[in-house]
């Protein structure tokens, strides 16, 4: 009997058959937990480990991904179509964790993948979010934030007997730690999500239909959201709370494993190295010296140990996005840290008397992160080439000045087991056929570039692209009531909402466009442009750009003139789900930002390897991407990084120049014109007017024009559909670098010096 048989017989006294795609899920889970069981960790065997500590894990749904490191996927499937099923329909029943934002969320995740494929011992260490980030809806062309229910009964989240004591300053609170575990590709151990939890936190305190509740209730209220709103004061000080229990479960956790392995905890090198994902764990420095000096240890020396062990990644320049806290809100939340913290801070004030901006403490008695995980951790990384020597010659220079050898450069990655074998099946096997299955490990697809003038080769790309649409059409379907035009040109960028990512200049492109079409340029191609992202609550401006996009959505809509021409949609909640039926359906990827302003983007390079080509501006890893491709194969536009760094500088930007030019003044006035005004918010739409008119600090009017003229270069390239292949044959070809297990081979060389060991074949 095949092993599903088995199971069904098990579990249901049913064939496989007869079951219901529930039932299929449940017994497949109950497949994948048992193969799992027969991996052990690497625990036994190594002294060290990697401790990857981040507020976000954004891991998408579980269970495919599971099947494909099991080496399992095919053999199932076959088995499943074979009984008349299909693991699309049977994974709809699983839900995604909600443990993420965004690109930082998700770059941890494919690390952790990355890691446990590479044979390294690494776990996660996290907080299991019982609702996670808020689920989006839309509700008269305007974002609505409700509660994602994503944990319920069946999930991939194991409970262990493991619990600390987190001490706060009037309570202390007894932690749970639960485990999800992490498998590599083919792989003969695992890893883990470590994800500690509270078992007092109670969802009846969220107000019905909201994301509202009571802040005060730590107890009760810990865990119950991801980045609870941080516009008031309750809500900044349950940041804290909800950090400090990370950090604190998670230091007890690292020295209670390294003591089962026979650490006296003067030797913890040997057992341990930590990695914060930005500054969100950075109270983890002080909570392990803290705990050293409990056990005996004494002060110094125990500085000495944790900065020896713990490494740092920066993700932003955005000057507001620095975690900084008032000295009163720690006294407030746990105290027996800021005796310590001000000690930390003399030492470098005795250290660096001429360097105040590196102080760990400013003049108003507020904490910089960034600057203590830098002064007491031994590397500073930044996540692509443009990025680091931006931390190195501006946004970091004082600190780079001191310890030139602490900054390296990690680009980031993604893994192509999730972007693109299991979300691009088809052009998996195509490639597999092509080029051999080598790149399942390796991510070298450079072999494909042989096939860039195969006719035969550009058309059968051509058709996947074309069904990946029809995947994506029927998804829009059912979700949405949309019809997307599968023969359009797909535009897509899909990220978080935020000024400097510039959705709003995408957003007037469309306006030209439209206008255009009411002119009578008919584009030969239809064209589609598709958005996906959340807006944080408190963030008025992004919610505007929002507003915007779904008011042009329907105004185009319901435009008989436009709409066979044109079409825009915003999926609501876009997430890790959603972007897989994206991104393989892409022809065109938006990575627009304002120049020095995007880190890296990840987006960017999953795009890449599923054969979209890229419009953007020298800015993140784009710069990379355009080094592997050339400038034959990608659209770059826009001011570059040092002149806008220089006009900030200068502080010279006036937009209100720009609004004024004959080209761009129609497209921004058009956001205030009677036809949006009828289907839109006045409020919203005069405001991000205005916001544009007078302000723009984000740039959105300096690139406008070249960005239209890019595009329309573009849009013309795409008629002649050889010549587009032949430049995403190119593409797909040279994403290879931008493999996470290249990214996680960097930090293990450069950083961590872990013991590596692939698995078999
Ligand atoms: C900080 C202070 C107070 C409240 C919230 C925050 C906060 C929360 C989340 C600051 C930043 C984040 C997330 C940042 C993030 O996702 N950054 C992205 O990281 C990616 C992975 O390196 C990069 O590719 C993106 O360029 C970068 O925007």
């Amino acid at each position: 009997m095949s092993i599903l048989e088995n199971y069904a017989k098990r579990m249901y006294n049913k064939k496989v058959y007869d079951c219901d795609n529930t039932e299929i899920y449940n017994l497949l889970m109950e497949l994948v937990t048992d193969e799992t069981a027969k991996l052990p960790t690497r625990d036994q065997d190594e002294k060290k480990k990697l401790y990857y500590f981040s507020a976000e894990f954004l891991i998408g749904k579980v269970l495919s991904n599971n099947l494909i490191n099991l080496g399992i996927y095919n053999q199932i499937n076959n088995e499943l179509i074979a009984n008349g099923k299909s693991l699309m329909d049977i994974e709809h029943t699983e839900k995604e964790p909600s443990l993420g934002n965004g690109g930082l969320g998700r770059l941890a995740a494919c690390f952790v993948d990355s890691i446990t494929k590479m044979g390294i011992n690494g776990d996660g260490v996290g907080l299991n979010y019982h609702f996670g980030l808020f689920k989006q809806e839309f509700d008269d062309n305007q974002q609505v934030t409700v509660p994602d229910e994503w944990l319920t009964d069946k999930n991939w989240i194991r409970r262990t007997q493991i619990s600390f004591e987190v001490p706060y300053r009037d309570f202390v609170l007894k932690s749970t730690l639960y485990d999800l575990n992490i498998l590599g590709y083919k792989q003969t151990h695992r890893n883990r999500l470590r994800l500690f939890d509270l078992d007092s936190v109670n969802p009846n305190i969220i107000e019905e239909g909201t994301i509202n509740f009571n802040k005060n209730n730590i107890k009760e209220n810990l865990t119950l959201f991801l980045y609870p709103d941080d516009s008031s004061h309750e809500g900044r000080l349950l940041r804290i709370y909800q950090q400090y229990f990370m950090v604190s479960n998670g230091a007890q956790l690292i020295l209670h494993e390294a003591k089962e392995k026979g650490s006296n905890l003067h030797d913890l090198a040997d057992y341990a190295v930590i990695q914060i994902n930005d500054t969100h764990p950075t109270f983890i420095i002080p909570e392990l010296i803290r705990l050293l000096v409990e056990k005996g240890i004494d002060f110094d020396e125990a500085t000495d140990i944790v900065s020896s062990i713990t490494a740092f990644t920066n993700h932003t320049i955005l000057a507001e996005a620095l975690e900084k806290w008032p000295i009163s809100d720690l006294e407030c939340v746990m105290p027996h840290l800021v005796d310590e913290i001000r000690r930390l801070d003399d030492n470098i004030r005795q250290k660096y008397p001429n360097n105040p901006e590196t102080w760990i403490i400013d003049d108003y008695s507020t904490v910089h992160m960034a600057n203590m995980a830098i002064h007491y951790g031994f590397s500073v990384n930044g996540v692509a080439e443009l990025h680091t020597e931006i931390l190195k010659t501006s946004a970091l220079k004082p600190f780079y000045d001191i310890y030139p050898d602490k900054f390296h450069n990690m680009t980031n990655g993604i893994t192509f087991r999730r972007w693109v074998m299991d979300a691009n099946k088809e052009l998996s096997e195509y490639l597999d056929l092509k080029v051999g299955t080598l790149w399942h490990r390796n991510a070298d697809l450079r072999g494909f570039l042989d096939f860039k003038d195969d006719e035969r080769t550009l058309t059968k790309l051509r058709a996947i692209k074309h069904n990946s649409k029809l995947r994506l059409k029927k998804r829009l379907k059912d979700r949405m009531g949309i019809d997307l035009d599968e023969h359009s040109i797909i535009d897509i960028q899909i990220k978080r909402m935020h000024e400097y990512k510039r959705q709003q200049m995408n957003a007037l492109w469309v306006i030209y466009k439209y206008c255009d079409i009411k002119n009578g340029n008919i584009p030969e191609t239809p064209i589609t442009v598709i958005f996906g992202g959340k807006a944080a609550p408190a963030y008025t401006i992004a919610q505007d750009i929002i507003h915007l996009i779904l008011t042009l959505s329907e105004l185009i809509r319901l435009d008989d003139e436009v709409a066979p021409h044109l079409q825009v949609i915003m999926v609501e909640n876009y997430n890790v789900t959603y972007a897989q039926y994206l991104i393989p359906a892409a022809d065109i990827s938006e990575q627009i930002s304002l120049a020095s302003k995007e880190a890296s983007g990840t987006g960017n390079m999953k795009l890449m390897a599923n054969g979209a080509l890229t419009i953007g501006t020298l800015d993140g890893a784009n710069v990379e991407i355009r080094n592997e491709v050339g400038d034959d194969n990608i659209y770059i536009f826009g001011k570059e990084s040092h002149e806008i760094i220089d006009l900030y500088n200068q502080n010279a930007y006036n937009s209100h120049e720009y609004y004024t030019r004959e080209q761009i003044k129609p497209l921004v006035d058009f956001i205030i014109s009677h036809g949006m005004l009828y289907f839109g918010n006045e409020e919203r739409l005069y405001r991000l007017h205005n916001e544009l008119v007078t302000k723009d600090y984000f740039m959105t009017l300096i690139d406008l024009e070249d960005y239209i003229e890019t595009k329309e270069q573009m849009l013309r390239d795409y008629e002649d559909i050889d010549a587009w292949y032949k430049k995403s044959v190119v593409n797909i070809a040279k994403s290879g670098f931008f493999s996470s297990d290249r990214t996680i081979a960097n930090y293990n060389d450069t950083i961590w010096h872990l013991p590596v060991s692939y698995g078999e074949e």
